[in-house]
């Protein structure tokens, strides 16, 4: 082959070989900045996770949710659990800042105390998510809530509560004219203990026949069941045995504790003392079905997916909803059986 011709052909090969190239440099570029892979730049995303415990049956799934989704995004999640003190949080949010995470994500235990380690945060130019739980904080030192609507919670236990006690009719316990009504509470000073009595307060006041109820005794159950169960305890014996018409339990665990009590006391949960708790896990969906329980208030901890998703966006330097809440439904005993094995957590 003249030597012309040779220069022509590998002049030909040379360019089909750049534009091969240079097509596989743009899908590599694609896949780093749409964050499929969970990379940035071509660098894997680190997110820096400060969990505030494992209480519950609740938060284990909460936990579960997140450590999966960050596998399935290839996301290299740093995880850190607090044991229910928030001092091991800020340690741990200032240990994210210095590692140079690319985000911060956390579940703050409480709703106040924030402002300072989240400025530092900010300072150092690390984007964060609040997560589950609220932070009394300014809009500049977050970027994204993920939460649950703890209010809303609240208000759908009461609802739920007043519209059982109507189709019953059932004449209060203790004699009088009203029921009484005794409440586990969540963590002190978290916002979803405060949000789910505020919740429950307020659709009490606007009901109708919200008059024919009151709150005789409440006190915290820290969201575990063996405090719900020794809370529920003192209770009955501090007058409650004959008196109690009606649980509030702010989780499904405090309640599963209270069971028991009223259990030991003598009496029938679920019949001589109406329960309604808020979580939805599959132990409320199995008293339910064993007849000591009545109704249960979903809150959604299968939060993972949701939080991956936001924190790729705001990587990516996409425009993300300030807060957003997960879907949330009421399930009475009377679903319990047919819904159990749908149930994820
Ligand atoms: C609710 C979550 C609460 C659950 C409890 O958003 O923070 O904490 O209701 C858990 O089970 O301990």
């Amino acid at each position: 082959m003249r030597s012309e011709n040779m220069k022509k052909l590998f002049a030909l090969l040379t360019s089909i070989m750049m534009l091969a190239l240079c097509a596989g440099c743009g899908g590599g570029e694609e896949s780093a900045s749409s964050g499929d892979s969970g990379s940035k730049d071509g660098k894997q995303i680190t997110i820096g996770y400060s969990q505030l415990g494992a209480e519950s049956e609740w938060r284990t799934a909460q936990t579960e949710s997140i450590k999966q989704a960050a596998k399935d995004a290839g996301i290299n999640l740093q995880f850190s659990d607090a044991q229910q003190k928030q001092e091991n949080q800020i340690k741990a949010i200032r240990s994210f800042i210095a590692q140079g995470v690319d985000l911060i994500a956390f579940t703050p235990i409480v709703e106040t105390g924030w402002d300072t380690v989240l400025k530092e945060a900010k300072d150092a130019g690390i984007p964060v998510v609040i997560v589950d739980r609220d932070a009394k904080v300014s809009d500049d030192l977050y970027v994204a809530k993920i939460g649950t609507d703890s209010v809303a919670e609240g208000r759908k236990a009461f609802e739920w509560v007043d519209q059982y006690m109507k189709e019953q009719n059932k004449t209060p316990r203790g004699g009088g004219d009203q029921y009484q009504i005794a409440v586990l509470e969540g963590t002190v000073g978290a916002s979803v203990s405060l949000g789910r009595s505020k919740g429950f307060n307020e659709a009490m006041q606007a009901a109708e026949d919200g008059s024919k109820y009151t709150i005789a005794m409440s006190q915290t159950g820290e969201f575990t069941r063996q405090k719900g169960q020794e809370v529920m305890e003192s209770f009955l014996k501090s007058g409650g045995r004959d008196t109690i018409d009606i649980l509030f339990s702010q989780n499904d665990d405090m309640a599963l504790g209270a069971i028991q009590a009223i259990e030991a006391a003598g009496l029938q949960p679920g019949k001589d003392i109406v329960i309604v708790s808020v979580d939805g896990v599959k132990g409320a969906f199995q008293a339910m079905i064993d007849g000591k329980s009545n109704c249960t208030v979903e809150c959604n901890p299968l939060q993972g997916p949701l939080l991956m998703e936001t924190a790729k966006k705001i990587l990516n330097g996409e425009q993300v909803d300030k807060m957003v809440y997960m879907d949330e439904g009421v399930f009475p005993a009377e679903v319990a059986e047919k819904t159990l094995p749908e149930r994820k957590y």
